[in-house]
């Protein structure tokens, strides 16, 4: 009689399974969108062979901002106050830039009390893969309407939202974002695809994914949620990321495409599907965002793209080392060039 074998498992380019790539067991209401979201970031860490001790998480408040317990539980992370999520990122990554930094924040944590903190974090180009897991409001506090929520929607005892929306993707192009992109947590595929060139990209990469809160925010007369946002969908491109460890670009079949390549060889092939669109034009991205706030279009893809453009690190002339790694003698200036210092100010 022979005895089976199990297989052993599947393992990426570093020979380490998916499962070093979980977290804790979410404790979210069942069907929330974030979880789908925290199951793509970690197959998407799996599938790009980062290496887990080299990540850094990073959140606010909110039921979003609980999912970096969900995921990469070999990592480090930090969880702050609500809203302020941008500036701790904002200072470990630049104490040690040879981290891979993922921020997770809500609508609320980022369009509504975090906003401030937000737009800096775009204007200086820090190199974070910012996700907001947009639902339209606070799951947290049960329910009530964030600055996401469209002109028009209504809450379950039907409130109408009078106010207008927050559009953060507008917003992440006007203000020098180089990596925007807009999906859905429905929509897996794509979302994988975002996630993998995202964790490519060495600046912010800002993700608004529309993120249905089930308990809240599921109901008729609601624009965030899964039948609304699966109704209405329009994938301005379809999207195909090969890492530069891969050779497999022939395979992503040709046609209407266009590649933009990131500085470390991985690459981005785009594909039309019927609407002429150039990920790399800055101007098209505003219009187009703009005219689809107008048409109450649920435009999803890589809305903008602009993989050289200079980190903040690069901006400041951070050198490469973990500034904790420095030794003293290097940091701390030598007694002469202190003397020739005060010398100079007499
Ligand atoms: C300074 C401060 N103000 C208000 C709150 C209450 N609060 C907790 S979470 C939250 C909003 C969360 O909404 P969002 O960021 O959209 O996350 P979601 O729960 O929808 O994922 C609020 C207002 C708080 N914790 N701290
Ligand atoms: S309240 Fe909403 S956002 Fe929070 S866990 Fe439940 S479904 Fe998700
Ligand atoms: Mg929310």
């Amino acid at each position: 009689m022979s005895a089976t074998v199990p297989s052993a498992p599947k393992t990426n380019r570093l020979g380490l399974a998916k499962s070093d790539y979980e977290g804790a067991k979410s404790t979210l209401c069942l069907g929330c969108g974030h979880d789908v979201i925290t199951k793509q970031i970690v197959t998407a860490f799996y599938e790009m062979g980062v290496e887990p001790h080299r990540v850094a998480k990073f959140s606010g408040i909110g039921c979003s901002s609980k999912t970096p317990n969900y995921f990469l539980n070999r990592s480090w992370g930090f969880n702050g106050v609500h809203g302020r999520m941008p500036s701790l990122a904002t200072g470990a990554i630049l104490a040690n830039r040879s981290l891979v930094g993922i921020g997770v924040s809500g609508d609320g944590d980022t369009a509504s009390i975090g906003i401030g903190q937000f737009m800096h974090l775009l204007r200086r180009n820090v190199p974070l893969i910012y996700i907001v897991e947009n639902n339209g409001v606070y799951g947290l506090t049960k329910g009530q309407f964030s600055a996401t929520a469209d002109l028009g929607a209504t809450l379950k005892d039907g409130t109408v939202n009078d106010l207008p929306a927050v559009d953060l993707c507008s917003l992440a192009v006007e203000l020098g974002c180089a990596f925007v992109a807009r999906s859905f947590s429905g929509d897996m595929k794509q979302l994988q695809a975002i996630l993998q060139a995202a964790i490519a990209h060495k600046g912010t990469a800002l993700l608004d994914v529309i993120s249905p809160c089930v308990t809240f925010n599921d109901h008729e007369g609601s624009t965030k949620s899964y039948k609304y946002a699966k109704d209405h969908e329009e994938p301005l491109h379809e999207i195909g990321f090969v890492p530069f460890f891969e050779d497999t670009l022939a395979e992503i079949p040709p046609g209407e495409v266009k590649d933009v390549t990131f500085p470390d060889g991985s690459v981005v092939r785009f594909h039309s599907v019927g609407r002429d669109y150039d990920p790399t034009n800055r101007e098209q991205a505003l219009a187009v965002l703009h005219e689809s706030r107008q048409k109450k279009e649920f435009l999803t893809g890589i809305l903008y793209l602009a993989p050289e453009q200079p980190s903040l690190p690069d901006v400041l002339g951070m050198t490469d080392e973990p500034l904790h790694q420095i030794p003293l003698e290097k940091v701390r200036p030598p007694k002469a060039a202190l003397d020739a210092i005060m010398e100079s100010l007499r």
